[in-house]
């Protein structure tokens, strides 16, 4: 069950009220005004965990309230101040107030505020004057925010598959993950980027994103240009994808140039070389130099196709996107 839209109720803490009391000690008959300030209502947060990847919990969890401040006492004693709701959501956790259904928040990392906690009321203390030195009355605490929330999770790549038309991204994604993009023998069949999710572990998830293939003189809009690769731009490892039996070595120069004129930061990314097509690949070919010929690249030989070396592959990406950005 892969919950990725949930509705969720949320409220601040109400403020503390203050406190309407006197000093009445035994040697001062006419003590003044002495109502402590209530505490602060706790506030509602969301903070990004790296560690989820589901909004599952909020399936079983919808109600989220933080405690009241309380209230202010006599002596000049003041309320304590209640602590925040902190609610732990996945990384790509966009917020909608489900009211309005305007976006509230984008939640890359970091943390956010959803309602703020009240204000506590003033004690009688503070509204002593030259006037009044004995006021008998203090402020109410500030009601907490209450509403209601929905949470949308826009999966953010953990790897980009990055390749000349045909190369087989398409392919990839179908063997490794969920998803069953359309796949053809003629280029440009993927005309927009797909997320597919590859299942690791009990709660581990690889998600990978396919997009439409890079042609020489893509950052000049030729072909599909390179508006999409935006949806690569947040994924932790590149994967430039060559076909062995097309010009790999010209497909690799060209990739590296695209990607370079979108941003010279996608070549300091983690990355591997994965030569497929393997299964149609005579010895000759298969066999060469690729090490030499890419040097500084860590290369793996597979066929989408005939599953030959997916597994490693899947193995070194997973591995490379668990390191920390
Ligand atoms: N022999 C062989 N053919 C493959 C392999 N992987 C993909 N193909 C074929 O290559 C062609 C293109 O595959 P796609 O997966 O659509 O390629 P793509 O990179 O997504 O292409 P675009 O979306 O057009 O950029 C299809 O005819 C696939 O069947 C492979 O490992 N071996
Ligand atoms: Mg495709």
């Amino acid at each position: 069950m892969f919950i990725d839209r949930v509705k969720i109720y949320v409220k601040s803490g109400d403020g503390g009220d203050g406190c309407v009391a006197f000093l009445r000690e035994k040697y001062r008959p006419r003590g003044g005004p002495a109502g402590g300030d209530g505490g602060k209502g706790g506030d509602v947060i969301l903070r990004v965990n790296k560690k989820l990847h589901t909004l599952l919990d909020f399936y079983y969890r919808r109600m989220y309230k933080a405690k009241n401040g309380r209230p202010g006492e006599g002596k000049n004693r003041h309320g304590k101040s209640a602590d925040d709701l902190i609610i732990d959501v996945p990384p790509g956790t966009v917020v909608f107030d489900a009211e309005s259904g305007e976006q509230i928040a984008d939640l890359v990392d970091g943390e956010f505020i959803v309602a703020r906690g009240g204000r506590g009321g003033r004690g009688n203390a503070q509204f002593a004057t030259s006037t009044n030195q004995a006021p008998k009355y203090a402020e109410e605490g500030k009601p907490g925010e209450e509403k209601w929330l929905i949470l949308e999770l826009r999966l953010i790549a953990d790897v980009g598959l990055v390749g000349l038309p045909n190369a087989g991204k398409s392919t990839i994604i179908s063997r490794l993950t969920n998803a069953h993009p359309k796949i053809a023998d003629y280029p440009f069949t993927t005309k927009e980027p797909h997320l597919g999710i590859a299942e690791i572990g009990m709660d581990r998830r690889l998600v990978i994103a396919d997009i439409p293939g890079i042609i020489e003189g893509a950052h000049l809009g030729k072909g599909m240009g390179l508006e999409f690769l935006r949806h690569i731009s947040r994924t932790k490892v590149i994967v430039i994808l060559l076909d062995i039996l097309d010009e790999p070595e010209k497909a690799y120069r060209t990739l590296l140039s695209e990607l370079s004129e979108y941003s010279e930061e996608l070549l300091r990314r983690p990355r591997i070389v994965a030569l497929n097509k393997i299964d149609a690949a005579d010895r000759e070919l298969l066999n060469r130099n690729w090490e030499k010929i890419f040097s500084g690249e860590e290369i793996f030989k597979i066929s989408a196709v005939a599953g030959t070396g997916l597994k490693e592959f899947l193995a070194k990406i997973s591995q490379l996107a668990d390191v920390d950005m």
